[in-house]
This record gives structure tokens, sequence and C-alpha cells, in this order.
């Protein structure tokens, strides 16, 4: 069917008069985006019908992807690239006088995550419904998302997200899959007729877990699957005219839990914060899913005993582990399945993804918490171990240590990793490095144990978000030159090699590069007032703040490069803008820090006159999905520079590849894939490796004070830190950073993430950027072979190894073609 462009503006327009009584003259930019975006949802949700009768027919398999976090970035501008209807409706808007780039920039960005691990997810939903699978992505509704950032004298202040607060269009309520949670209270059981023991949960409180979808619009193929957020409600208005104390206290009580459950998304990257309301979030989102997964299975089949090849729920890593209890329990107590049977159809279903070996991100929930407000889950838990141990005795007898490494309760703790690679069938990491750090480290006895659970799914991205429509002006060149098969077959990028020594479109590529370098210089000049030369190299590091990232080093770095400008003002140096974008959790002290210092050295950099605008630093306030959009689009240099063996994968890496940036990196996580593909030639690679670093962790013998001793550079950054170059009312305000790289009073703590061990070769590495960036053509040759060689970081391959290993779906083709498709 052809988009129809005069019924579209008509739509609009009356989408317009009956939502808000106004002429588009009198609307405002929101009512106008509120406008567009309900014509185009009425679009997405007949192919969301007609996707989802076509599952009826054909009964294909459903994998459930269950996240505590979806990243989703804007809807509306991503919607229309997947219905191939960008274009054509950015031209009806600009007949009725609307910028359709305006209208797209109302919408909140849904920020329903914190990073990588969330931002995954919304790629993998991306990528399901393009190759024609059907998946539910399962999450959390929280009615604040990842805070906003502010900053104000240098510092983030955050301040709440109500990403609610206008309506978002692209949701619908579902009230008639509402479904009831349970928590606290004690377990009773008592034999039945038959000779069964029967468990019931009782004097528990309660929540209604109420789901609201969005759709999930595959690119070009009609298939719209759907992202299913729980939000909670009481479940009932109580009565006021209860006399009974109790059951007053008792409503009021659930009323709270229903009003604190959704309440806020937990900002913490990579780090476990072991709250309470934590544990009830994941049992409230896993326990309504479970059983909207079993209920929906019911409704057209019989036997549960092939629940699992129908169903898959990959655990996206430890936060939804529950779910291996909590499908236990369905299966039992709602269901009447006998324990090995539950168990065997448990384990089959289940899978579980590790995305991070930060030994602070480990989820061990204390018993008395656990078993207090999942009573009934404990128990499961509790026998779920009984047995485990009893297989690690019978294969490693008399090993009491293996049995204290290896249990899922052990020293009062719930372990929630191990639960999950008991519980299931696969065990992934995210690159091909940190898959073999799990197996040779984290979880070797795992391994050993059972080395056939163990694969690696290195991660992706999807490029329809990140090239087609983040970068508009490449994405039309690259189709000019080898077609559009790159938008659903990335691999064909590799047809742009045969550019890469073409002079013409060397120039032409650099020339997009720097247009898009002018838009962002045009948000930071209107965002930062701060002015940037876009002929200047823009070196970006954009993703969360932490310590094992590294932004300090690249700080000090930049600190270093000043005081080397400060020494030899004369120097043949080429212009750089270095750019950060970065939330920081908001308890995490050293983070804030390191932000402040940011900001601080920007302060003083920028205003030299001695540099003479040769170095710019700039802080982007709140970055997110849609202002890193246009940051990777004009990035030159990609800093990638974790602490080697810290980083499970990183996707940001992978997405400046895509837009022709170079990487500047370690050989940590997928950037060890990146410089695979591309060459070492098209990168730039320093530091310890992580066999070295992990040498240096087992056995000692790195010590930060003699670097500082014995380089003078290094120690002028660091004395800087703490003598008020950067902060001259409070020279002590940067100690603790100080503190964490030369902590004197113990040694193993000082320089935890090896920055001085790493420094002299990041420089180093640095002035061959530099001198790379000199020789314009060699530099757009590198670039342009980026972008032919990003084709094995598309989220769809990552997806097909997991249909091709773990999930085993059938592809579902729609028969008719889709609405607003050519
Ligand atoms: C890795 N988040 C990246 C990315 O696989 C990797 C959220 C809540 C609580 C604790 N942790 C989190 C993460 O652990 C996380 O985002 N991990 C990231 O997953 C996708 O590319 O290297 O750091």
């Amino acid at each position: 069917m052809k988009f129809d462009k005069e019924l579209f503006k008509g739509t609009v327009l009356n989408n317009i008069k009956t939502l808000y009584r106004r002429t588009l003259e009198e609307a405002t930019e929101q009512q106008i985006f509120q406008a567009v975006s309900y014509a185009i949802k009425d679009v997405v949700v007949d192919n969301w019908m007609a996707t989802q009768k076509e599952y009826e027919k054909k009964d294909p398999k459903i994998v459930y992807y269950m996240s505590m976090e979806f990243l989703m970035g804007r809807a509306l501008g991503n919607n229309l690239i997947n219905l191939r209807a960008y274009k054509e409706v950015a031209e009806a808007l600009d007949e009725l006088g609307v910028d359709l780039n305006l209208v797209e920039d109302q919408e909140p960005d849904p920020a329903l995550g914190n990073g990588g691990l969330g931002r995954l997810a919304a790629c993998f939903l991306d990528s399901l419904a393009t190759l024609n699978y059907a998946a539910y992505g399962c999450g959390i509704r929280y009615r604040y998302g990842m805070f906003r950032q502010e900053i104000r004298d240098g510092y983030q202040v955050e301040v709440p997200d109500n990403w609610l607060a206008d309506g978002y269009p692209f949701e619908l309520r579902r009230p008639e899959y509402a479904k009831e949670v349970k928590f606290g209270g004690w377990v009773s059981s008592y034999v039945d007729e038959n000779g069964r023991t029967i468990f019931k949960q009782e004097g528990y409180q309660s929540v209604q877990a109420v789901p609201y979808d969005m759709p999930i619009v595959g690119y070009g193929n009609g298939i719209v699957n759907t992202l299913r957020i729980w939000d909670a409600q009481p479940v009932e208005c109580f009565s006021l005219d209860s006399f009974d104390k109790g059951d007053y206290q008792k409503a009021v009580e659930q009323e709270n839990l229903a009003r604190n459950i959704v309440e806020v998304l937990y900002p913490n990257d990579n780090h476990y914060a072991g709250k309470e309301l934590r544990l009830k979030q994941q049992y409230f989102f896993i326990s309504a899913s479970v059983q909207e997964a079993v209920d929906k299975y019911m409704r057209t089949h019989t036997d549960l005993h092939k629940f699992h090849e129908k169903v898959a729920f990959q655990l996206n890593d430890t936060h939804p582990t529950v779910a291996v209890a909590e499908l236990m329990r369905v299966l039992m107590d709602d269901h009447d399945l006998s324990w090995d049977e539950a168990w065997e159809i448990t384990c089959k279903t289940c899978a579980y993804t590790n995305h991070t070996i930060m030994s602070e991100a480990l989820e061990k929930w204390p018993i008395e918490l656990f078993s207090r407000l999942l009573p009934r889950i404990y128990q499961i838990v509790e026998e779920i171990n009984r047995r485990f141990v009893l297989r690690i005795q019978q294969m490693y007898p008399g090993n009491q240590e293996k049995i204290r490494k290896m249990a899922i309760i052990y020293d009062g703790q719930v372990k929630m990793a191990h639960l999950a690679i008991v519980g299931g069938h696969s065990v992934n990491g995210v690159a091909r490095l940190h898959t073999e750090i799990l197996e040779k480290q984290e979880l070797r006895d795992f391994y050993e144990m059972m080395p056939e659970k163990f694969n690696n799914k290195t991660n992706g991205i999807t490029q329809r978000r990140f090239l087609l429509h983040a970068n508009p002006l490449l994405a039309d060149w690259v189709t000019d030159h080898v077609g559009d098969e790159w938008i659903t077959d990335l691999p064909a990028l590799s047809r742009l090699r045969i550019y890469a020594d073409d002079e013409k479109a060397q120039q032409e590529f650099m020339n997009i590069k720097y247009q898009n370098k002018v838009r962002l210089a045009k948000y930071i000049r209107e965002h930062n007032g701060i002015e940037v030369d876009p002929r200047s190299i823009f070196d970006v590091q954009v993703k969360r703040l932490h310590e094992y990232k590294r932004q300090l080093m690249n700080i000090l770095h930049i600190m270093y490069l000043y005081n080397e400008l400060k020494d030899h003002p004369d120097m043949d140096f080429y212009p750089r803008t270095f750019i950060f974008g970065a939330k920081a959790a908001a308890g995490y002290r050293n983070a804030k820090l390191t932000i402040k210092l940011i900001n601080s050295v920007a302060d003083v950099i920028n205003n030299d006159p001695v540099v003479d605008g040769r170095i710019k630093v700039v802080f982007i306030e709140n970055y997110r999905v849609s202002n890193a959009e246009w940051i990777f689009a004009a990035a030159d240099v990609s800093e990638q520079i974790s602490t080697a063996s810290k980083e499970a994968s990183g996707t940001g890496n992978m997405k400046f590849m895509l837009n022709g940036a170079l990487t500047l990196g370690t050989m940590d996580g997928a950037n060890v894939e990146i410089v695979e593909e591309v060459g070492k030639k098209n990168a730039f690679i320093f530091g310890l490796s992580a066999e070295q670093v992990i040498q240096y962790e087992n056995y000692g013998g790195y010590n930060p004070m003699d670097i500082f001793n014995n380089d003078q550079d290094i120690r002028r950054v660091l004395m800087q830190l703490i003598n008020g170059t950067y902060s001259p009312q409070d020279p002590e305000l940067f100690r603790p950073l100080y503190n964490s790289l030369l902590n004197t009073q113990d040694t193993a703590k000082a320089d935890t993430y090896f920055i001085l061990a790493d420094f002299k070769s990041y420089a180093e590495a640095q002035r061959r950027v530099e001198a790379a960036y000199k020789d314009e053509k060699n530099w757009a040759k590198s670039a342009l072979l980026n972008v032919a060689c990003a084709g094995k970081f598309s989220s769809d391959r990552t997806i097909e190894e997991y249909e091709r290993d773990i999930w085993h779906q059938e592809k579902v083709i729609l028969p008719s073609k889709p609405e607003l498709s050519k």
C-alpha cells in the first residue's frame, strides 16, 4: 500500500482538532507532536493487529526478553524509519509548514534504563521484529526513568524525569491482562486427598500488575512486536467503612506498596545496591510476566510439558533471575506438575546473559530479606539449592571448597548468578574476551561442571537507529554507493571497501563528517554556550561514568596536554575538541567528582588565551539516546579506554565505528573484535592486556607510587589535583581522586584501574591520533574502512546467533504487504 500523503495530513489536522479543539496554527509544538504520533500509531496498530493474528495462526515459539531496563529512546522517528515512511512524512509535514525534526524533539526520551544493558535490550527488540521473530520485551513502567542531569557550577544535579507528564502516545494500557503479585506473609502446607503436598501463601500483601504495551516496529516487514511494561496498582480501593482496624492498616500498606514499587528506576550501572524495593521490583515484573506467559500458552495449548518448545525466557543479567523459581512455582502450585517435571521445563525455558564481571555488581540477597519478602519463592530456591549441592557432592566427593564457592545459598545469602546458571540451559557472555574471562576466571567452577551451557554472543547495535536515523547524510551516501541492503544486512557495507582509496569518496565522506560536526557544534553552542571549531578533531567519550571506564585518565591526559601547551606555546598542535557525556550514579562520589573535575578543567582551558582555542573541553549535559545519535555521527575519535578485562563488551564503540570514527582503545571487551575486523592500522590501541591486568590482580606487583616517583609529567598532573590549579578556592576538592590513584595507607587499594600504568601508553597513542589526522586522505581512508568493516556489529547478527544456539525460533512472514510500505 502506498503512503497517502493527503490522508495523512488530514489525519494530523483532525487529531489536533479532536484532541485539543485547536487548529494547526493554534497548536503548541507538543500538541503537534501528539497529533502526528497518533496519526502514525493508527497505522502501527493495524500492522500490530495483523502481526498478532498471524502469530495466533502460526503458533510460533515466543521469546520473552526479561529485563529490568529498556533504554528505548524516542519512538516517533524510529517508527517512521522502520515503516519506511520517514521521508514521505517529513515531506507531508513540510507542506503543512511543520518541521519533522522539531516535532521529534518534542518527544520525551523514554529512558527506562541506565546504559549498555538497557540499550542492548532495545536494540534486540528492534532486530527481533526486523528478523520476523515473535518476541515480547518484559519490563517495568517506571514512573520516573533515568534522572535528567543538570550541570550547576560544574556539579551534576539529578532532576526527576517525569516522562509521562504529557501522556505518551505510543503506549497502550491493557487492563484485561492484569495479574496479582503477592509479597510477604507465610507458607502453609497440607496434604490433599491424592497425597500431594499443597503449598499456600497466606497473610500476604498483593499488588495488581497492569501491563502497558508499546509497539516494536520491524523494518519494512509489517511485523509489530510488543514491549510489555508493568504498572502497579492497589489491588482494590479499600473501603473507608471498614471498621476492622487490621484490614484498614493492611489496605493502607497495600496501597503504599503499589505506589512505591514502580516509582523509580535505580540509577546504578554495573552496581548492586541491595535495596529491598529493588527486589520487590524484580519479583513484581517477573511474576506478572511469567504468569502471563503461562496463561497465554494455556489459552491455545493443553500440555505444559511442551512449554519450552513454544516459550523461551532470556534473562538480561541476574536482575530477572527470580523467574527460575517463579516458573517452578506456577508450574507446581498453579498447574500441579511434580518437581521433576517442572524442573525440566524450567531449565529448558530459561537462559542467562552475563553483562559484567565487576564484583560490586554481583547480586547477593540476604536470606532474611529474601525469605521475608518471597516466602514461597525462597522455599523453592532452598530446594533447588539442596539438590544442586547433592550434585556437587556427587561430582566432587568431600570437596567442601566447591560447595562454598558454588552453592546458591551460602553464608546467609542467595546468589542470583548461581541460580541463573543452575536453573537455565545457557550462560552467555557478551564479547569473546568477556566469555573467556567468565570461563577461566569468574565462573570457572561452573564452566568445569557444565561446559555445554557456556557460549558467547558478541553484542551488536541496530543500524536502523544508529546510522539510518542518526546520520541521514552518511546513510544516503552509503546507499548511493552500495545500495540499501545494509539496512537489513549490515555486512553488505563491506562493498564500501573499494571506495577507501578513492579520493572523491574520501572527500565526500570527510565533508559529511564536517556537516555532522557543524550540527553538533550548533547543539553545543545552544546547550553549553561554548564555541567549538568543526575543523578540530572531535575526540569523544560518551558513556556512563565509572572508574573502570577511566574518564579520569582522559581528563588527566588533557591536563597533561595543557601543561605541554603552556610550556611550549608555539609547539605544533592540531586543534582538538574533547567531548564528554556521562551520568554518574547519584551516590557514586568519585564519579561525581570526576564530572566536576572535567568541568573545572574545561573552564580553565577553554578560557586561557595561551591555548587560543587549540584545546576545547566540552561536557554535554544530560547525555541520553536522543543526543547520542548526533554525537556518534560527529565523532572523529572514539574513546574506549576501560581497564582491560573490565568492560564486558561495550556497544558505544560499535556505534562510533559505524559512523566512521576511529577507535582509541584498550584491548578490552568488543574492542578486540573491532580491531580484528578493521585492522590494527585503522585503530589506536594501547595499554595493558587483560591478561596482564588479571596477573597483577591475582599476584600483585603493581605499585603506582613507583610511577608517580619516576615520571615527572604524571607527577605534575597529579599534583595539580591537590594544589588548587583547577580549584583555587578549595585546593582539597579533588583530593579523593588523587587518593584513589595513590592511596598511601594501603597500596593494594591504589589505582585499582591501572590509570598510571597505562598513562604513558595512552599519551603515546594520542600522539599517533594527531599525526594520523594531519594526513587527511589516510584518515578518511581509515574512517571509511571503519564503516565498511562494521558489518559484524549489527544486533541482527547477534540475534541470529541467539536463535541458532539458544532460542531456535521459526520466522513468521506476514501474508500481505504491510501498511505504509512500498
Ligand atoms: C556492560 N548494568 C557493557 C553492556 O551487554 C556491555 C544495570 C543495573 C544494575 C547493575 N548493572 C547494570 C550493567 O551491568 C551494564 O550495563 N553492563 C553493560 O552491558 C551490554 O556492552 O560492557 O558494562
